[in-house]
């Protein structure tokens, strides 16, 4: 069988992955395109007498090749359509183990029309969630409990309190908080909700607590239910560490609920990181939309904590904001039909000095979650996060933070902490 036809043209019904390959030494890259394809497709290492017409019908196609881009054509009955494991298992499974590779790269992903009627993607999105806030000319602001792990229920409330006190919409358990001896998950919720209630009464503004329900697939569901009986809009959920299956399981479980899916990417850099080898974060938040995340950590366009460039932070934004992508250089095209769009979440390592960069890299919809840049304040939570509302409000208006700084004394004191 042969996986190279240079000749063929795509049909609307192909999944198409766009790989980076580096063959080793003895391998051409069209060699080592081939056996990606083979591999990943219906082949195996050597001829064999039981092929048949429709393996080889099936089978993919190597359409391009630009060393060491390449671009794979996979007709749809290759795939159980509404099996992200399935898919993985194919053109994420094997191949990235073969020895003829030095090293390979899930690029970007294309997911046929026939796979997207087969998922509800995001149940509130882009649209819904500004409407549950009735915000809807700036980012969203949030933060992120801290110490990670330590305070009990009523502490971590109280953190909770002063956050939206001070100007916050939303608040978040970190990614490895769960349900610890020393702050029980339904306890942390009770105490949280009620102090979330307070805050909105005080303040008159919609505030959103979003519990971290990451736990094997049969306790999230208890978990999911605890925190939307106790009136609760949001479930968030560490999507890499639970894996594909249970995404695609707690979505299913959450139809007609109308709750937003955080998602929070904890563990993704293990193989998204390397520019040579693994699955790109632009094919991980992709997968994510299709499933149904309504608001997916991104990075912060280099101006955190966290690895991510501009570049590569604007793409993934715009592949989960956008409802068609056209195909251009080295990014596949993509028209997500009946699925809506997904969040931004900028977050890792961000004050209130980087508001300013970050609208402008990533705009105005984005999340911006502010953790250590809310209560690392020198006056503490509450103040860390007027310090980050005020920013907001300068930004919104066209001020820079240094003016408005002089009238806004939180403002002021968390630039003097960051900036200098
Ligand atoms: C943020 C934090 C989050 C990171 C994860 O805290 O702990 O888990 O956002 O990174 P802080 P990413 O604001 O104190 O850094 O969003 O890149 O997945
Ligand atoms: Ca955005």
């Amino acid at each position: 069988m042969n996986f190279i036809d240079k000749e063929y043209e795509p049909k609307e019904d192909d999944l198409i992955c766009l790989f980076r390959i580096e063959p080793s030494k003895n391998y051409t890259i069209k060699e080592a395109a081939a056996n990606v394809a083979k591999e990943s497709s219906v082949g195996t290492w050597t001829h064999i007498g039981t092929v048949n017409e429709r393996a080889k019908r099936i089978k993919a196609r190597v359409y391009d090749i630009d060393d060491p881009y390449v671009k794979i054509a996979y007709p749809k009955e290759l795939f159980e359509l509404s099996s992200i494991p399935q898919l993985l298992s194919s053109v994420g499974g094997n191949i990235f183990g073969m020895k003829l590779l030095d090293s390979l790269r899930l690029e970007d992903i294309r997911f046929p029309k026939k796979m997207l009627e087969k998922f509800h993607g995001p149940q509130v999105g882009i649209d819904g969630i500004r409407n549950l806030f009735s915000v809807y000319d700036r980012p969203m602001l949030g933060t992120i409990v801290k110490p990670k792990l330590g305070l009990g229920p009523k502490e971590h409330a109280k953190v909770a309190y002063k956050a939206w006190k001070g100007g916050l919409d939303i608040v978040k358990d970190d990614e490895n908080l769960t349900s610890m001896s020393f702050n029980g998950f339904k306890k942390r919720v009770d105490e949280t909700m009620k102090l979330k209630e307070r805050a909105e009464k005080e303040t008159g503004e919609k505030k959103e607590y979003m519990g971290n329900i990451t736990a094997p697939v049969s306790e999230m569901k208890k978990r999911a239910d605890y925190l939307i009986g106790k009136g609760s809009n949001y479930v968030m959920i560490d999507i890499i560490t639970i894996g594909w299956s249970a995404l695609q399981e707690m979505r299913e479980y959450l139809v007609g609920k109308n709750v937003v899916i955080h998602c929070h990417r904890a563990g993704h850099a293990a193989f998204t990181r390397s520019k040579k080898h693994g699955i790109s974060m632009l094919t991980v938040a992709k997968l994510t939309r299709l499933i149904g995340g309504d608001q997916l950590h991104i990075g912060t366009a280099g101006i955190g904590k966290m690895e991510g460039d501009q570049k590569k932070v604007l793409k993934i934004e715009e592949a989960i904001e956008s409802m068609d992508v056209s195909e251009e250089g080295r990014r596949l095209d993509q028209n997500w039909g009946n699925i809506d769009k997904t969040f931004a979440v900028a977050s890792g390592g961000l004050h209130p000095g980087g508001l300013p960069g970050l609208v402008d890299k990533m705009g105005k919809d984005i999340i911006a979650q502010f953790g250590g840049g809310c209560h690392g304040h020198p006056d503490g939570t509450e103040a860390g996060a007027r310090a980050i509302r005020q920013a907001c409000r300068a930004v919104m208006n066209g001020r820079s933070l240094e003016e408005a700084s002089m009238e806004n004394k939180e403002l002021k004191k968390a630039l003097d902490k960051w900036e200098k």
